[in-house]
């Protein structure tokens, strides 16, 4: 069949599949791009022609920013459990390197997506063209070079007969839930409109099965030895939990051993917040409950988590000496860290597995007693953050109270940076495993919009809450335009709080006194943001993108907005004002950010003194998760 490569690359995606307990889905199931040369006659051209040919053989969606379009990529694909995903076209230069950012997230938190750079002239004839950075030690070298860190699979397409074999690497990758991440194919603007004879069965459809690896019988007997002997245990839920559909097999665990679940940023959802053995948000941004049941534990059973500092509260969280990992991951990478026993598998099959080995063991009943006790307590803590009635302006805790009080069981909540993400983790009452959607590996800003557009692409049906702060609006706001355009109606929560309320309060504890965190008019007199407010009106500029706009002052005002904006049609955008300087509940958890050493100010000085007492805590987690015999 004589097509070009842009062409072939098209037809070729829209025959595949994933299929996993027996359901199919579309691996790539639509196209974001933004055109210009080095795309708009390759790429650009498929697309249209696919179009024309009817059906849904690969939709292509018009997004604002790069960036953004990769992060709208990132929600679908998460909020599908990976199942499926989008691609992304780009122009060379500028378009294609506005998308590493991207890569770089897809890439942290596992999450798969298909990314299509333009190139170069293969053939260089005209070099430098526009937008081409010349090196001038190799002429083999591109801006996209830059996807190469951030990417699972790299590969350029400098011939057609290269196109056959780089896709099926691309499409194993995207679909190996231990190897997936960010997948880029950097096409050369001339290969993308070149013809060639492709066989046939390159566009046979394809289904990607998504393999649920088994436990391996020796670790997992030596898994059970070690959990048989705890007397403190807890499992850590991460996102591998959520994505693996193994929420079920999880609570079934909990329930029939009774030991106590905390939840990682990613997995937060693995269990409803009112289960018995929930205990909540751990590490950092953690519950007071999770915590504690953290410092005490004997046996941690890590379930599809990564271990970020955030989690371990940079590795200060678990005290007992003799702490022992447990980690079922499907990723070696992830199973093997904290000196673990690796039980490399899917996370649904190894706690299935888990299960069936326990049979008739359980935590001791005293150990269950105390989490539940403890998780009720934090939930009274949520509670009263929830109805503060701080004023004159609410607190962010009352408003993240409003919209869990609104929002229904399935609807999602979204948010990636700021203060809002730590409060969220802490308390959000999340009743649905996919109603919890926070970006915390990367925690970009300007996530949020453009992620909660992906999350309404993959499930029409859910209501999405988007949370964003004043911050992060500014960064990347302009996917509201997409959203109107397309349809895909999102209710945009916008915390005004003049600045960055997160680094401001993280500056003040390193001893560094709020400095350059907030927007306002320079003050003459100190020569710092110390001013007025700026006359910003971010409604106004949400307005002016196409959304429906309300300006609220109060959490009564806020929740009748809230309630007209799941009403309506229309993406709202609701501007709430709230105290900067209000903190949630304390964690009563650390966050390791070196304090300088030496400094003129005293206040930097006394961050300092407290930051080294922090650092005793700090443990490197090196004691073997397996009981080895001494031999002598
Ligand atoms: C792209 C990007 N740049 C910088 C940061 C560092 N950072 C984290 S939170 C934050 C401020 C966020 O401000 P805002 O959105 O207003 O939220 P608030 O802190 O006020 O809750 C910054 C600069 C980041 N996470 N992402
Ligand atoms: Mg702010």
């Amino acid at each position: 069949m004589r097509l070009t490569v842009a062409q072939a690359l098209v037809r070729f995606l829209a025959a595949q599949y994933t299929e996993r307990d027996g359901v199919e889905q579309r691996l790539v199931a639509g196209c974001f791009g933004i055109f210009g040369h080095g795309n708009v006659a390759g790429v650009g051209q498929a697309l249209l022609e696919a179009h024309l040919a009817g059906g849904d053989e690969m939709p292509y969606y018009l997004a604002r920013n790069e960036q953004a379009m990769v992060h709208t990529a990132v929600g679908y694909a998460r909020h599908r459990n990976r199942l499926s995903t989008l691609a992304c076209t780009s122009s060379i230069g500028p378009g294609a390197t506005n998308m590493v950012t991207g890569a770089a997230l897809a890439t942290i938190n596992r999450i798969p997506v298909l990314l299509l750079p333009g190139d170069l002239f293969a053939t260089r004839v005209a070099s430098p063209v526009l937008q081409e950075l010349e090196d001038p030690q190799s002429l083999d070298v591109s801006v996209n070079d830059a996807f190469r860190p951030v990417s699972r699979f790299f590969d350029r397409i400098n011939r057609p007969e290269q196109l056959p074999a780089s896709l099926m690497a691309a499409m194993r990758v995207l679909t190996d839930p231990a190897d997936t991440g960010a997948v880029t194919l950097s096409l050369p603007q001339d290969v993308q409109a070149e013809a060639y004879d492709w066989p046939d069965e390159l566009f046979a459809r394809r289904v990607w099965r998504i393999r649920r690896p088994a436990p391996e019988e020796e670790a997992l007997a030596e898994a059970v030895a070690a959990l048989r002997e705890a007397r403190r245990p807890l499992i850590v839920a991460g996102g591998g939990t959520i994505y693996s559909e193994a929420t079920d097999a999880l609570r079934a665990f909990a329930e029939q051993t009774g030991i106590p679940v905390a939840e990682t940023q990613a997995g937060k959802g693995s269990m409803p917040y009112d289960h018995p053995c929930a205990v909540g948000a751990i590490g950092a941004t953690g519950t007071t409950a999770a915590n504690a049941l953290a410092r005490e534990a004997d046996v941690v059973l890590g379930v599809g988590t990564r271990w970020s500092d955030f989690t371990t509260a940079s590795r200060s969280l678990f005290a007992e000496p003799d702490v022992r990992f447990v980690n079922l991951n499907v990723a070696p990478v992830d199973a093997f860290k904290q000196a673990a026993i690796p039980l490399v598998a899917d996370a649904r099959r190894g706690l299935e597995a888990l299960a069936e080995a326990l049979e008739g063991w359980a935590a001791p009943a005293e150990h269950t007693g105390r989490a539940r006790e403890l998780a009720r307590a934090w939930d009274e803590t949520v509670e009263h953050a929830y109805t503060l009635g701080h004023g004159p302006k609410p607190a962010q805790s009352e408003v993240i109270g409003a919209v869990n009080r609104v929002s229904g069981p399935r609807d999602v909540v979204v948010c990636a940076a700021g203060s809002m993400p730590g409060d969220l983790h802490k308390l959000w009452r999340t009743r649905d495993p996919k109603g919890y959607h926070v970006e915390y590996g990367y925690s970009c800003m300007g996530y949020e919009i453009a992620g909660g557009l992906g999350i309404k692409l993959a499930d029409p049906d859910r209501e999405v809450f988007v949370m964003v702060g004043d911050g992060s609006y500014l960064m990347m706001a302009q996917e509201i335009a997409t959203a109107v355009q397309e349809g895909l109606k999102l209710t945009i929560v916008l915390v005004q709080n003049h600045g960055f309320a997160s680094i401001g309060s993280l500056s003040e504890s390193v001893g560094s006194q709020r400095f350059g965190t907030r927007y306002r008019y320079r003050d003459p007199e100190t020569g710092t943001f110390d001013g007025d407010v700026l006359p910003v009106d971010l409604a106004a500029n949400a307005a002016s993108l196409g959304a429906r706009v309300e300006r609220v002052e109060t959490i009564a005002e806020l929740e009748d907005a809230l309630r007209a904006a799941a009403a309506s049609e229309h993406t709202t955008l609701i501007q709430i004002e709230t105290d900067p300087l209000v903190p949630a509940p304390s964690s009563e958890a650390w966050w390791d950010v070196p304090v300088a050493e030496v400094a003129e100010l005293e206040s930097t000085r006394a961050a300092r003194a407290e930051y080294e007492q922090h650092k005793q805590a700090q443990r490197p987690y090196l004691a073997p998760g397996r009981q080895v015999e001494a031999t002598r």
